[in-house]
């Protein structure tokens, strides 16, 4: 059997992606539609090597599509996952738009496979945040061995998160800057290239940044736990890859040789964590990767039971396109069929 599927965005960094996921991983496709906004319609794209037309994404876009991924920004998926699913498509949506509904499951597949049977409410499956999917990632087989109370997580963002014309942005700046010219910056309210931005998304009321209280929020609902999580997310200039500095504090004691061991086995994960040798993760060798690579993992020693670990995906892939796919995966396993 095979499924017809929309990628929404499909022009985009997130949706590019999307669609060499489907190709890579042989996903069942029938037909395939591509939407973005009008500025593309008419462009070309290919998928499994035919050509595709790119169709401006409307509200009668969705006729005959059984999943409809979306990436085109939370005010398209506010808008249009609601005609796609009275369609009868079931939305995977990777914005921030529904994340935290009641009535949407917020699924990363290592960790809570079980909650994508509430699509069936509104006929929408969130996608979580690309930070956020990377660290509970990492920490679910340690908080099933040992349960993590608090959370304390510095990020290290790569660039593409926000889209392609910041990956340009920082490109270009880059090259302003080596050429002695002073360089535009129009997607980040301050220069990105040589520095690093601790402002993720806009400033909240109390302070922190959207980006960071979607950690701290998102991390609850995937993880079904009552974890406290506290964040600092900052932009830093490098193209793909997210980092991320995790000191967790455990009910039980975890040690680095129990760490390493319930990570060497997990979903997802892989461990990298020979700091002799100067192995440990980095974004320059993710890119591309679907797997979340922890390592430099030790024992803090200030608290009772506490650990730090580093941890580095692919914010495209395992942080968007790779989750997605694989939650359409299970959906047409399990409940669609
Ligand atoms: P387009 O390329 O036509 O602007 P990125 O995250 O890399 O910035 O990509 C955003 C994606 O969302 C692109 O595919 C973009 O299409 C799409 N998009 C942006 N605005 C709209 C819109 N108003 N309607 C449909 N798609 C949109
Ligand atoms: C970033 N994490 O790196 C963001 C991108 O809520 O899906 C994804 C924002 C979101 O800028």
């Amino acid at each position: 059997k095979t499924w017809n599927v929309a990628v929404v965005g499909a022009t985009g960094a997130v949706g590019t992606q999307m669609i060499e996921c489907l190709e890579e991983r042989n996903f069942p496709v029938g037909n395939i539609k591509f939407l973005a906004s009008a500025r593309s319609a008419g462009q070309v794209l290919e998928f499994n090597g035919k050509p595709v037309p790119v169709e401006e994404l409307k509200h009668d876009s969705f006729e005959g599509i059984d999943i409809a991924l979306f990436s085109a920004g939370g005010a398209r998926s506010e808008e249009f996952c609601p005609s796609a699913a009275k369609a009868g498509a079931v939305c995977i949506d990777n914005s921030s738009a529904w994340r935290m509904d009641p009535d949407v499951p917020l699924v990363v597949p290592e960790v809570n496979p079980h909650a994508i049977a509430g699509y069936r409410k509104k006929g929408i499956i969130a996608n979580p945040n690309c930070s956020t999917i990377q660290m509970v990632v990492a920490l679910k087989p340690l908080h099933d061995f040992g349960t993590i109370k608090r959370i304390v997580v510095s990020t290290y963002q790569a660039v593409s998160g926000t889209g392609n014309k910041a990956i340009d942005e920082l490109r270009i700046q880059t090259g302003e800057l080596l050429n002695c010219r002073p360089p535009k910056n129009e997607v980040y309210p301050h220069r990105i290239a040589f520095n690093c931005l601790p402002q993720i998304d806009s400033f909240c009321d109390n302070g922190y940044t959207k980006e960071e209280m979607k950690m701290v929020n998102e991390t609850r609902k995937i993880m079904e736990a009552d974890i406290a999580t506290t964040a600092t997310c900052v932009r830093v200039p490098v193209f793909y890859g997210h980092s991320e500095s995790v000191n967790i504090e455990t009910e039980k004691k975890i040690t680095v040789a129990k760490a390493r061991e319930l990570l060497e086995d997990a979903p997802g994960v892989e461990l990298v964590d020979n700091p002799a040798n100067g192995e440990y993760p980095m974004p320059m060798d993710v890119a591309g990767e679907d797997l979340t690579l922890v390592g430099r993992i030790r024992e803090d020693a200030t608290v009772k039971n506490g650990l730090n670990l580093w941890v580095v995906a692919d914010n495209l892939r395992k942080g968007a396109a790779t989750n997605a796919v694989q939650i359409a995966e299970i959906l047409v396993e399990k409940y669609l069929k």
